[in-house]
Formats: structure tokens, sequence, C-alpha cells
């Protein structure tokens, strides 16, 4: 299915951008930035719109999303906007019982770590979301709106990123009904009940991307699927298990293509997880273009296991944002030498931005990413 005439893709908008070129694998001007979790509690500006608004209730109202989206790049001048959601607005969309407790993430009603619980779940047929999705559809719109006349300085368009989480960390929330430490649920129910365990990979690619495809043709230019604790996996169980479900998820962006100036192109996307140093060649293989690397591998050890030819998104440490500038600059610096080692490179933290973090340092990191002669 091709993108619509309009989509800033299509329309020839963000195709040249910074994010989007090195995204493909090419050098541009200077590195792109962006970083996990630029919207949210760092931001006062963001911090203030919330006040009286639950999370998922601000994720589901267009205005206020399309605005937290928009905040982060109007201050820092990113290279991209990352669309303001969470991985579980899709199973509150199909009508799951979920909540985001402050301090705490994603709450369920009740655990689905058994086949009981997985029945009730694959009870709901996910096609049912394509009508659900109307207030995320409305939001990213918005935001495109906005981001389509927002030049910070590469001389085209700001593009949209949007999001989804992989089946397994969905099911790793699901399973255990929360939050957990080592997602043993999840892990558990994999080789107590194999069937089960299908079903619920099945039912959550489903889910999850149908939400990613349809921020992609509402307008999102990129697609980041978040697989944050496949860490927690081996291998073997990464590839037998959960693999074909991320494949799966992901075909939904794959179907979404566009023609420019005669060359057939697809929507770029990145594939991230933690502690998946075992897991980057396995990730790529699940049909992502670029692999975002966390803050315990080395971008240029990373490029050696991914294989040649694939860009890479990453990867300062997060505990770096309260270290004297002398110290932080000079780790930016260390994440740009070793990021020529891909064909291209995104810049952006091993995870997403501590909630105490001085915005200010983010916009510094900006600037010396930008202006950083390694590029
Ligand atoms: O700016 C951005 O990056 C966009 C916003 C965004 C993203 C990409 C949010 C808003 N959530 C996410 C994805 C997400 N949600 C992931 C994958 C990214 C990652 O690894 O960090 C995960 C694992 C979640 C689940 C979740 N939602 C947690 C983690 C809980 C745990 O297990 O430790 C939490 C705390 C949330 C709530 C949440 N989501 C987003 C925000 C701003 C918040 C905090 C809500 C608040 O203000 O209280």
């Amino acid at each position: 299915m091709n993108l619509p005439a309009e989509h800033p893709l299509v329309a020839g908008l963000t195709d040249q951008s910074r994010l989007v070129r090195a995204y493909r694998g090419e050098r541009t001007d200077t590195v792109p930035v962006w970083f996990m979790r630029q919207a949210g509690r760092s931001l006062p500006e963001y911090r203030e719109l919330r006040v009286a608004t639950r999370m998922l209730d601000a994720c589901l109202d267009p205005v206020l999303a399309a605005e937290i989206t928009l905040q982060p790049v109007r201050r820092h001048g990113v290279d991209a906007g990352i669309f303001f959601s969470d991985i579980v607005v899709p199973l509150r969309l199909a009508g799951v019982d979920v909540d985001i407790v402050p301090g705490q993430g994603p709450v369920f009603r009740r655990a689905y770590g058994d086949a009981a619980g997985v029945a009730e779940l694959t009870a709901i047929d996910p096609s049912m979301l394509d009508a659900a999705f109307a207030p995320i559809t409305e939001a990213v719109r918005r935001t495109v709106a906005e981001l389509n006349s927002l030049d910070n300085g590469s001389g085209t368009a700001t593009p949209l990123i949007g999001f989804a989480g992989a089946p397994f960390t969905l099911a790793a929330y699901l399973a255990a009904g929360g939050p957990s430490k080592d997602h043993l649920e999840a892990r558990a129910l994999m080789h107590a009940d194999p069937g089960a365990w299908a079903a619920l990979m099945w039912w959550t690619a489903q889910v999850t991307g149908r939400f990613l495809g349809a921020q992609v043709l509402a307008g999102a230019s990129a697609a980041q699927l978040f697989d944050s604790w496949a860490g927690s996996l081996s291998v073997a169980d990464y590839e037998r298990h959960t693999a074909p479900a991320s494949r799966q998820a992901l075909s939904f962006v794959h179907e979404l293509g566009y023609e420019i100036a005669g060359v057939r192109r697809s929507v770029p996307i990145v594939h991230f997880g933690t502690g998946t140093g075992e897991l980057l060649g396995a990730m790529r293989e699940v049909g992502a273009d670029v692999i975002g690397v966390d803050h315990r591998v080395p971008l240029d050890v990373a490029a050696g296991r991914v294989g040649a030819g694939v860009p890479l998104q990453g990867n300062l440490d997060p505990a770096l944002l309260s270290a004297p500038v002398t110290v932080m600059d000079a780790a930016v610096r260390d994440v740009l030498a070793r990021g020529t080692a891909a064909p291209g490179h995104v810049f952006n933290l091993g995870h997403g931005v501590p909630p105490g973090t001085d915005p200010a340092v983010l916009t510094r990191i900006v600037t010396v990413v930008h202006e950083d002669a390694a590029a």
C-alpha cells in the first residue's frame, strides 16, 4: 500500500531530512540527534500541561498529545519529534483495563500470564482497533502539520518518529499484570504453555503492529519498535519464541511504501532494547533497518555485531547527563567518533532521559553534536 500524497515523506518534506538520510545509511552535514523520552518530566512546560490529566488520558487527547510532542522539538532543536504516547495505549484502546500509575508505570486489572488470561485477550479482534485509533491519527496529523514548517537548521521539515512496544515487552507487562524485574512471568509462560504463548504473541503483534502502522499512515516518517526488556532472553529463546511476532508487527510498516523520483522507498524502522548486546544481530534479522544500541556496548563494537551496512542509533549513558560538562562533552564526542564505524549514525541516549534531568543539558548536547567535526 502506498502512503498518501500528503504524507511528509511522499511530499518531499522529510525524505531528505538528516534523520531519514542517516536511517538510510547516508552521512549528513551533521549527525542528527533526538532523545528517547525527550517529551516528559524533564520539561517544566510538560509538568505544567499534565497537572490535571492522567497519563493515558493525555495520550488520547489529540491537542495535548500534539503539544507535548512538539515541546522538546521547539526547546532543544532536535532533529526529530517522537510521538507522545505509550506502548500500552493500543491495549487500552482494545479495551484492556490498564492504567499508568505515576512513579510505577503500566498496571493492569489482572495478570494475563496463564491460558485463561491469554484466552480473554485473544477474544478481542485486533481489527476493531483501526476505528479506535482516531485520537492517535488526529494527534499525529496535528503534530505533523506543525513539524512540516519547523526547520531546525537542516533545510527540511522536522520528521516525526512513531513508536510501539514489541510483542515480548508488552507480554512482559501483560503476564505480570504490571512492571516486573526479570519478566519471569512472561518467560515462564513461554516454556510452560507454548500454545498459549504463541497465541499471546500473535495477538500482541497484531495490536502493536496496527498501532505503529496507524502512526506512519497518519504522517510519521520513521518507526521505532521498543523491545525494552528483550535483554532478559537468551538468543535461542528470542529467535524461537519472540522474533516471529516482532517480524509480524513490523509487517504493518513494511507494507507502507512510497515512490520518489521513480525510486521505491520504504519507511525506516529502528529496533531498540536494553541489555541486548547478545541480541543485536538477531534484532536486525526481524526486519529492522537501524539498530538502537544501549550504553553497554560501544557503537564501534555494535557495528561489528550487526554486520556491515547497518546504521546505528545511540548511545550516551543517561548517567552522564548529571556529570560535569567537560566529562559529558568528552563522552558525547566519544560516542560520535565510535558512530563513524556505522554507515549512518543518529545520536541518542542509551535509554530514556531520567526525569530529574536539567533540560539545558539536553539542549547543550544538541549543540555539541551539531557542531562536531567528526560528522
Ligand atoms: O518522549 C518520548 O520518548 C515519548 C514518550 C514515551 C515512550 C517512547 C512514553 C511516555 N512511553 C514510551 C515507551 C515506553 N513505555 C517504553 C519503551 C521505552 C523505554 O524502554 O523506556 C516502556 C517500557 C514503557 C512502559 C512505561 N510507561 C514505563 C516503564 C515502567 C517499567 O517497567 O519500568 C513507565 C514509567 C511508563 C509511563 C510513561 N510513559 C511515558 C511517560 C512520559 C511516562 C511517565 C508518566 C508520568 O508522567 O507519570
